[in-house]
C-alpha cells in the first residue's frame, strides 16, 4: 500500500516536473527574440539595375541652332560618350567621321532633349556635325583633332 502511494506521488512529482518544463518551454519559445526580417533582394548583394550607362570618356555637345560646344578640346584615343544637348529652337542630332569611324549619327532630338553617341577615336581628325537641313552650313559643327 505505502509502496502504490509512493510510486503515485512519484509520478505525479514526475507530471509536475514535465509539466513545468513544458511551461518554461513553451514561455522561453514565446519570449525568443523574432529574426529580423529578412527581405530577400534587400541586401547589399543586390546589384542596382543596369542604368544606361555612358561609355568612355563623357564629352558634351551642346547644340544651338547654329552652333556645336564641345566641353573638351583635348582629345587622346579611347571610347567617348558624346551627350548632345540641344538648347536650340529645331531639331539636331549629332554626326562624327574619322578614322575608323564611317559617319554615324545620334537619334534626332527636338529642343530641350539630349541624347548619346558613343564612338571610339583614334589618333587624327573628325568631323562633328549636325545633318538636319542646312544646319551644318550654318555652323553646327566641330573639328577635333585626336593625339
Ligand atoms: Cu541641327
Amino acid at each position: 500500500m505505502n509502496r502504490t502511494i509512493r510510486t503515485q506521488s512519484r509520478l505525479l512529482a514526475v507530471v509536475a516536473a514535465a509539466a513545468l518544463a513544458l511551461a518554461a518551454c513553451g514561455g522561453s519559445n514565446g519570449a525568443a527574440p523574432i529574426p529580423p526580417n529578412q527581405t530577400p533582394g534587400a541586401g547589399p548583394d543586390v546589384e542596382a539595375p543596369a542604368a544606361p550607362e555612358a561609355q568612355g570618356t563623357v564629352i558634351t555637345v551642346i547644340a544651338t541652332d547654329t552652333s556645336l560646344q564641345l566641353s573638351e578640346s583635348t582629345f587622346s584615343p579611347g571610347t567617348y560618350t558624346f551627350v548632345l544637348e540641344n538648347q536650340g529652337s529645331m531639331p539636331h542630332d549629332l554626326a562624327v567621321e574619322g578614322p575608323g569611324v564611317d559617319p554615324v549619327a545620334s537619334p534626332l532630338i527636338g529642343p530641350g532633349d539630349t541624347t548619346e553617341l558613343t564612338v571610339e577615336l583614334q589618333a587624327g581628325t573628325y568631323e562633328l556635325w549636325c545633318t538636319v537641313g542646312n544646319h551644318r552650313a550654318l555652323g553646327m559643327e566641330a573639328t577635333i583633332n585626336v593625339a
